[in-house]
């Protein structure tokens, strides 16, 4: 066995607070920010409509998590009340996998609770779990009470119970929310949990991001993850890997804030193509100006927060991903049989049979892999990537997708997604289609399909 190719294996926002703050953002026309979200994909992306007699109007921009919703709330004089049901869920990772997971409310990673400095905030929290839980707030200085630490600070709650926790945000930044139970974070629970300062960071950006990184063990055919392995071999930004993960849409020009947060048992450097960015904030909140510094890769631990901020100078399609090279892959687990016996004597044909054996079960076609050499077979270390693309364009298209390039899903796997930077016309129109749900046209055939012959 390759061992090289691990693939194969496997607040009391008190009124008068939110009354301040939105006189601020009134005077200051930073109201305006609240109007539709780019690049928020389809109708899953809806911050909590503001309702009159809460704390006001949320002056600042809301974080988009791509492929993941947001999480409602209620107003209950003056204590937004938010309700969280710990429960199995169906993911599709890519259009051929799909994974049986634990998360809330049905996502996985849970909804993002999105707040504000000085709110004071009730979670009633249900568990639908056959298994006790209890949910910790990572990194929000709450009273001890509600810290969901089991039996040390509450006992745990049962399958069918609820628990209502409840405490008031002195904080701004990036946290999340966990079960503090070592194999159910490995089932996927966490979420995000987002406090928006009082006073709007600056400067300002006009797009934000979060991402959740979480990574799986899925041995081939089943579809639940082996929690207790050490080795992952799908891993994933917000529940889904590319190339199903949804673009981000930003206006060339911008300024673009990205929060990622990881709950997993590796770290990952996450890299962007073409710009530069600053750290701007951690698991602890908002970074003092003079520590920021330029990088482009930033490398979020395990159970910490990495908030980047960046001017989206340059148009293009940039990849953002996690550079672990195996992070950057698909299992192809299920291939297991048909690689091991077929690696050394490839042929596009029989790759493209072997490719089609992912698809039985969804109507997806695949687009031909890039070409090999007519001797590869007579180089040792042959193949590597070759016959391991796996084009999907059609079956992971939508909006986001729309305009780029034939065979594009072909280039991505794993923790990966895009970041298209895009000049005010393409821009505009993209975010129409988002906001009409205007489904992208087929793609057409790759040349490569009636050029390139048909075997090595
Ligand atoms: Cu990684």
């Amino acid at each position: 066995m390759n061992r090289a190719r691990r693939m194969f294996l496997q607040s009391t926002a008190t009124l008068s607070a939110g009354l301040i703050a939105a006189a601020k953002a009134l005077a200051t026309g930073q109201n305006q920010q609240m109007q539709a979200m780019p690049g928020m994909p389809h109708s899953q992306h809806k911050m909590p409509a503001v309702k009159s007699g809460s704390s006001g109007p949320i002056a600042t921009l809301p974080v988009q998590t791509p492929d993941v919703p947001d999480l409602p709330y209620e107003m209950d004089r003056g204590v937004k009340v938010f309700r969280l049901r710990a429960e199995p869920v169906q993911r599709k990772l890519v259009p051929f996998r799909n994974m049986t997971v634990w998360g809330y409310n049905g996502s996985c990673p849970g909804p993002t609770i999105q707040v504000r400095e000085g709110d004071r905030v009730r979670i009633i929290f249900e568990n639908g779990l056959p298994e006790a839980t209890t949910i910790h707030w990572h990194g929000i200085e709450v009273p001890i009470e509600m810290d969901g630490a089991p039996y040390i600070s509450q006992m745990p709650v049962a399958p069918g119970e609820k628990f209502a926790y409840e405490f008031t945000l002195h904080q701004e930044g990036t946290f999340f929310y966990h079960a503090h139970s070592a194999m159910q974070e490995m089932m996927g629970q966490i979420g995000m949990f987002i406090i928006h300062p009082e006073k709007p960071y600056k400067p300002h950006v006009d797009h934000d991001f979060g991402i959740v990184l979480q990574e799986w063990a899925i041995l081939p055919g089943l579809d639940v993850p082996n929690t207790a392995n050490m080795e992952f071999n799908w891993l994933t930004f917000n529940g889904v890997a590319a190339p199903a993960t949804t673009p981000m849409i930003v206006r060339q020009g911008n300024r673009v804030r990205l929060r990622i947060v990881n709950l997993g048992m590796d770290h990952h450097p996450i890299h962007l193509h073409g710009h530069q960015f600053y750290v701007t904030g951690t698991e602890g909140g908002r970074a003092p100006d003079s520590t920021w510094y330029p990088t482009n890769t930033v490398l979020v631990g395990v159970a910490q927060a990495k908030v980047v901020e960046f001017e989206a100078k340059f148009n293009g399609d940039w990849m953002i991903h996690c550079h672990l090279p195996h992070h950057m892959m698909n299992s192809m687990s299920d291939l297991i049989r048909d690689r091991a016996i077929m690696t050394a004597d490839q042929t596009v044909d029989r790759a493209m049979a072997q490719m089609q054996t992912l698809a039985k079960s969804v109507p997806f076609r695949h687009s031909p892999p890039s070409p090999v050499a007519a001797s590869a077979n007579s180089q040792p270390g042959f193949p590597q990537d070759a016959f391991m693309e796996m084009g999907m364009d059609d079956a992971v298209a939508k909006p986001e997708t729309y305009g780029l390039p034939p065979n594009w899903s072909a280039g991505m796997q794993g923790m990966m997604t895009l970041m298209r930077i895009l000049p005010n016309q393409k821009y505009d129109e993209i975010m129409a289609r988002i906001k009409a749900g205007t489904p992208n046209p087929p793609m057409p055939p790759m040349k490569m399909d009636k050029d390139r012959p048909p075997s090595m």
